[in-house]
């Protein structure tokens, strides 16, 4: 039996390493029928039905699609800068990437999740995580923006990460890598791996009014790899699932090393307890480091602060707060279903889908059914937890989303589909080919209490030959399945912007209404607002030279500036002083070492500038606003450093001596 099992974990692997081309379905392009299209046409001019947030991957950024037609709507700025928006660019927004290594341009953005209320989404906030630097950013879903992004000391690999309790209680992020914590010595033989590294889980608490977030607590875990997580819900609210791999505790060769176990572990956090033990003052308070960053929309301005302390609770000591389950073969996803009662275990290595029971833990866990205990934390017996085996579901089981009918659907990277099988008699209902090896997938609410069960979303990392070839590396790809009916229909493909990891699909209406059109420019805070054209000015401070300038159709005031020196390090203030919809302007001046700004109506956005040359250089609206935005331009004037020009500025009035403008 053990070689058996063996013996077909071995040609899984054999597939894995073997690639792609293996498992690419006969007839690729026949699989969609003739009604496909209507199905995903939404007429010009008409709105979709629902919002679809896709994780960026290595772009760092998050994108929104609306469904079915899956035209993109806005890519939305998060962990990498953006050119095209001026965020990580303007003065504003630079602190918002700002962490205990500096200034980081860049991260891995692999899961994003809507805010929940009573397990719904709620439409408030979407939340995602930084993969490289640990980090979790939350984005406001008025604006469209990233409000707060807050930095997770302790970690590494912040995969299993942002999954939120059914009130949005609390974010949580799980370590990826496991390292040595941050207030010990870092510097120790790699492989001391087991003596020296931990894991650690965090939880961020969100404030019901404003979003804001805290670093509530760390829990201290075995070095293992977390890799993925779900809050329970319903009857299992009060407790969080994590999948681990790399129970080996392996430091080299991870894919042979980390794949050795017949079972790895789900690990169940009672976080209600650990709630308890914390009001007891159980927690240990660490010194760390990490960064807290917050978008202020009274000032338009990003703050950054350096936090100093942690409060970690000991998963060693503190007992009844944390539990092991066996789990086949290095776990990926790690999934509860909308009852709550349900949580599936994908081994990614496994020729089975293991489904346990919340009820049966909580029995398993009164009657202490252990097979013993790994550094202090409780291991249940595998069978008194589980509730059954979907067998043969196909190959490489990573993620699984539900239904409203009772029903799961795991994506299998392996033999790229995606599978629909019954939660209650664990059969396989039926499996329909992706193009090709699907990570993700995501059902319309799939994880929430009641999915809406209309569409479905793979998410696939692969796409040769289904879209035009661009060189060696191809898009990614999205495709959209209508699951109305008993068989899954594919219906759509649609590329994203960057590798698509998790997503999430809300009904449009829960959204919509709320978006902010315009920021009130009587409560524009920012230091160097200017609300009209006669408070624009430009000011010499020493070496500083600071220009509050305004912008509105189809002009900037000031547009004559002179009097910068070379030496001068220049700000450009820029005030957008429409009050209407859809009206940004950008800024931009020739030579900059920076991107544009793209200023909201209302909002001011700092560029800051170092001349480089004595000489004349244009500045220009970046953004066509109106049949006049080509005229919407201005010159600034550097001199040399010695020099006696003044600081002047105008708009409208620097004419000719002897001429004047010609009427
Ligand atoms: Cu893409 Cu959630 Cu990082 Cu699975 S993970 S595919
Ligand atoms: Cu303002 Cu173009």
């Amino acid at each position: 039996m053990k070689n058996l099992k063996n013996i077909v974990l071995s040609s899984i692997a054999a597939t894995l390493l073997l690639g792609i081309n293996a498992c690419k379905p006969k007839n690729a392009g026949n699989a969609v029928s003739a009604d496909a299209a209507i199905k995903t046409y939404v007429a010009p001019g008409k709105y979709d039905e629902f919002y679809n947030f896709v994780s960026g991957g290595f772009s760092g950024q998050m994108s929104v699609y609306g469904l079915p037609s899956g035209r993109l709507l806005k890519v939305m700025p998060v962990f990498s800068v953006d050119p095209e928006k001026g965020y990580g660019f303007s003065e504003e927004t630079k602190p918002m990437l700002n962490t205990s290594h500096g200034f980081i341009p860049w991260d891995d953005l692999h899961h994003v999740q809507l805010s929940k209320t009573n397990g719904e989404y709620d439409g408030r906030w979407v939340f995602g995580n930084a993969n490289n630097t640990p980090r979790v950013a939350r984005i406001d879903l008025k604006t469209f923006r990233t409000a707060e992004i807050i930095e997770l000391p302790n970690s590494a690999g912040n995969h299993s990460s942002p999954f939120i309790t059914e009130n949005t209680e609390y974010v949580v992020a799980g370590t990826r890598f496991s390292v040595p914590p941050d207030d010990k010595n870092g510097d120790v033989p790699i492989n001391t791996y087991k003596q020296n590294f931990k894991g650690t889980i965090s939880f961020i608490s969100v404030a019901k009014e404003d979003g804001k977030m805290e670093l509530a607590f760390q829990i201290q875990c075995p070095g293992f790899n977390f890799d993925l997580s779900r809050a329970g819900k319903g009857v299992s609210n009060g407790w969080f699932f994590f999948s681990c791999y790399n129970t080996e505790q392996a430091n080299t060769l991870l894919e042979v090393n980390a794949s050795q176990r017949d079972k790895d572990f789900i690990m169940a956090v009672n976080w209600k307890k650990a709630e308890e033990y914390l009001k007891a003052g159980k927690g240990r308070k660490q010194a760390v480091k990490y960064a807290h960053n917050v978008y202020n929309e009274k000032t338009h301005t990003a703050t950054s602060e350096i936090k100093t302390e942690v409060t970690v609770l000991d998963s060693k000591e503190l007992k009844d707060m944390c539990y092991f389950f066996p789990c086949p073969k290095s776990p990926h996803g790690c999934d509860v279903s909308p009852t709550g009662e349900y949580i599936v275990g994908s081994g990614k290595l496994a020729a089975l889908i293991p489904v346990f029971s919340f009820d049966k833990m909580i029995k398993a866990i009164a009657a202490k059914d252990y097979i013993g205990e790994f550094e202090g934390i409780p291991i249940l017996k595998y069978e008194s937890v589980l509730y059954g085996e979907v067998k043969k579901p196909g190959l490489g089981p990573l993620h699984t989303e539900f239904d409203n009918k009772g029903n799961a659907y795991t994506s299998m990277f392996v033999s790229s589909e995606v599978v629909k099988w019954n939660i209650k008699d664990l059969k396989v209902l039926d499996r329909a080919p992706t193009y090709y090896s699907v990570g993700h997938l995501c059902v319309a609410g799939g994880d929430t209490k009641t999915p809406n069960a209309k569409y479905l979303v793979a998410y696939n990392k692969i796409t040769k030959d289904r879209y035009l070839p661009t060189g060696p590396e191809l898009s990614q790809s999205a495709q959209l399945y209508d699951i109305t009916g008993d068989k899954m229909q594919l219906i759509l493909d649609f590329p994203t912007i960057g590798e698509p990891h998790y997503a999430q699909i809300v009904p449009a209406d829960l959204i919509k209404n709320n978006s902010l059109k315009f920021y009130k420019i009587d409560s524009n805070e920012n230091k160097y607002v200017s609300k009209g054209e006669s408070t624009t000015k430009v000011v010499r401070d020493g070496k500083v030279v600071h220009i509050y300038i305004t912008a509105i159709r189809s002009h900037f005031a000031p547009d004559n500036i002179e009097g910068i020196k070379m030496g001068d390090e220049v700000y450009f203030h820029v005030t957008n002083l429409e009050q209407d919809w859809d009206v940004p302007h950008g800024f931009a001046v020739k030579g900059s070492l920076n991107a544009e700004l793209l200023i909201m109506p209302g909002e001011t956005q700092t560029l800051k500038w170092t001349p480089d040359r004595v000489g004349m250089f244009p500045f220009y609206c970046t953004d066509f606003c109106s049949a006049l935005h080509q005229e919407m331009s201005g010159y600034v004037r550097v001199s040399p450093a010695g020099s006696n020009v003044p600081i002047s500025y105008s708009l409208g009035t620097n004419l000719p001596k002897d001429e004047g403008l010609k009427k």
